[in-house]
C-alpha cells in the first residue's frame, strides 16, 4: 500500500506474511463486458478491509488505484474498495489461483464488472483525487457497476469521474 497512506510509508507484505493475514470467502460472479461471465465462484483471501486496518489511509485519501503486472491498471472509489466482500484473492473454490486467473493475488470486487478486478496484483495506491486506470482511459465507464449497466465512458453522468 502507497500513496496517500495515513503515516506516509509504504507498507508490504511479504508472500508468506500476506498468507499469514485472517483469510475469508466470498461467493462471486465476475461479470465481463465482452466475454462470456464467470458464475458462482467462491473466492478466498484476504479481505481489503484487513489491509485497510494494518495500513490505514490518510485523511484525504478518496479512491484507490490497484496497480498489476504488465501495467494493468483499475481505479476505484475508496468506498467500493473497502465494501463487504471484496478481497484480496488467492484462491477460487478452495484451490490456489492459476496463472491465468491471477495468481499469487487478485482483487475481487463482486459489486463492479470484472476490469475493476486487477489479477496479479502489485499494489494499490491510495489516492486523494480520482484518476483513471487502464479500461477506464480507453473507453470503459470509470465506476462499472453492472446492475446499473455502467460499461462504457459515454454512458457515464457529471460526478461519475474525472474530467477527460
Ligand atoms: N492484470 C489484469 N487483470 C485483469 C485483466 C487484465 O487484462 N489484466 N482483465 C480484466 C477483465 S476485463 C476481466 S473480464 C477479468 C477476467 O478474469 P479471468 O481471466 O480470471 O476470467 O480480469 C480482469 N483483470
Ligand atoms: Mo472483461
Amino acid at each position: 500500500m502507497f500513496g496517500v497512506t495515513a503515516d506516509a510509508d509504504k507498507h508490504r507484505w511479504s508472500h508468506e506474511e500476506f498468507s499469514a493475514l485472517p483469510y475469508e470467502t466470498a461467493v462471486a460472479d465476475l461479470h465481463c463486458v465482452t466475454k462470456f461471465s464467470m458464475l458462482g465462484a467462491e473466492w478466498g483471501g484476504v479481505g481489503t478491509r484487513t489491509i485497510l486496518e494494518l495500513a490505514p489511509p490518510g485523511p484525504t485519501a478518496t479512491h484507490v488505484m490497484v496497480w498489476a503486472e504488465y501495467g494493468f491498471s483499475a481505479n476505484l472509489r475508496l468506498s467500493d474498495f473497502t465494501a463487504p466482500d471484496v478481497l484480496f484473492a488467492t484462491h477460487r473454490d478452495g484451490e490456489p489461483l492459476t496463472a491465468e486467473h491471477g495468481f499469487p493475488v487478485r482483487l475481487v470486487v463482486p459489486h463492479l464488472y470484472a476490469w475493476k478486478g486487477p489479477k496479479w496484483v502489485r499494489g494499490v495506491e491510495y489516492m486523494s483525487a480520482d484518476r483513471r486506470g487502464f479500461w477506464e482511459e480507453r473507453g470503459y465507464h470509470n465506476l462499472g457497476d453492472p446492475w446499473r449497466e455502467q460499461r462504457y465512458s459515454y454512458q457515464e453522468e457529471p460526478g461519475d469521474g474525472p474530467e477527460w
